[in-house]
């Protein structure tokens, strides 16, 4: 299928800044096919049959990165699988080609292969917060969420791996005029008023 008809928004911010909350609500105002690289390893993990498994359970523990081969072809697949379903004749949906890629690139060479490999992303929403406010939200959903990360040590690593890695990513987009920053400290209400009004002015 043809990448150049696909417009790819990534969606970056902390551990715990509210990406996938917004993705959702952007799905329900949108209409985006969201994809996040963090649920896609971890539905990789569980896959019977993956050689990836392991590696993957040990880098989230550790909050460290899956080497970008294993999350890009996730995510290709993911993409392609997207894009097949929402066929309709020859063209396709708009809104299927439409992806929140949400989690991912969190490493230059990430960033770099997908530009090379996948296609180029038309900007990056990047929800920002302090290291305060994601700490309380993760533990908050820890008492619940089963993932395995979602505890004080793996969390400290995940903070760790988002400064060192991640944010030089953010800078280059910032860099190219294609970061939108989003402050996420408020309500979820609040936070997808402004994201929501970001994307409005993006697409019009
Ligand atoms: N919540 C959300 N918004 C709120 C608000 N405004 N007010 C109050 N509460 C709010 O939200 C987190 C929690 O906060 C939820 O309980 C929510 O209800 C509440 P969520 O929307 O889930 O935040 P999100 O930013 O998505 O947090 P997440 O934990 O998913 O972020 P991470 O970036 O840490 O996790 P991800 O799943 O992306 O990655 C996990 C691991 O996978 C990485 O550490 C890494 O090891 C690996 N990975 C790779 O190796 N490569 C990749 O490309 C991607 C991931
Ligand atoms: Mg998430």
């Amino acid at each position: 299928f043809d990448y150049n008809k696909v417009v790819v928004i990534f969606v970056l911010g902390g551990p715990g800044a509210g990406k996938g909350t917004q993705c959702t609500r952007l799905v329900q105002d949108f209409g985006f096919c969201h994809l996040s690289a963090g649920d896609l390893l971890r539905a990789e993990q569980h896959r019977e049959g993956s050689d990836y498994g392991h590696l993957i359970r040990t880098c989230i523990r550790e909050g460290t990165i899956v080497p970008m081969e294993v999350t890009i072809k996730l995510l290709q697949n993911a993409m392609g699988a997207a894009m097949k379903e929402s066929r309709i004749g020859d063209g396709w949906t708009l809104e299927t080609g439409r992806f929140l890629i949400d989690g991912f690139p969190r490493k230059m060479d990430q960033a770099l292969k997908f530009d090379e490999t996948v296609c180029l992303s038309s900007v990056t929403l990047y929800f920002s917060t302090t290291e305060e406010i994601m700490l309380r939200r993760l533990l908050e959903r820890g008492k619940t969420s089963g993932r395995e990360d979602d505890n004080v040590e793996s969390i400290r690593k995940r903070f760790n791996t988002y400064k060192s890695d991640t944010m030089p990513v953010i800078e280059h987009y910032k860099q190219l005029s294609k970061l939108v920053e989003v402050d996420s400290s408020g309500t979820v209400e609040e936070v997808h008023a402004l994201a929501s009004s970001v994307v409005r002015r993006i697409f019009s």
